[in-house]
């Protein structure tokens, strides 16, 4: 189970989108930045960064949005978000 550490309208979005997309087994944590949930100390444990999103899948934990987009595309096999190497499309995805 991943689980997406979120916060509407962010950077989380693009992530969310992608998880949503490939129907992937995700649970969404709320990090309230309101109350600046994203400087706590629990948080910054996962993300010394102290933004928002973190990805965790089990042992391993993401951050930067570009990561975890590629890292949920690559879980999905046969996956059409990513062109495959080699494919002119290719650098556009990045
Ligand atoms: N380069 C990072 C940027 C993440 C980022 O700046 N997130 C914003 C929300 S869109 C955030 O956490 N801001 C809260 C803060 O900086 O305290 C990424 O793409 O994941």
């Amino acid at each position: 189970m991943l689980e997406l550490y979120y916060y509407p309208d962010n950077a989380s979005f693009a992530p969310h989108l992608l998880l949503a997309e490939t129907h992937a087994d995700y649970t969404l944590r709320l990090v309230d930045r309101n109350s600046n949930a994203q400087k706590s100390e629990e948080y910054l444990k996962l993300n010394p960064a102290g933004r928002i999103p973190t990805l965790v899948d089990g042992d391993l934990v993401l951050f930067e949005s570009p990561a975890i987009c590629i890292y949920i595309c690559e879980l999905d096999a046969g996956s059409t978000f990513i062109p495959p190497l080699g494919h002119p499309n290719r650098p556009l995805f990045f």
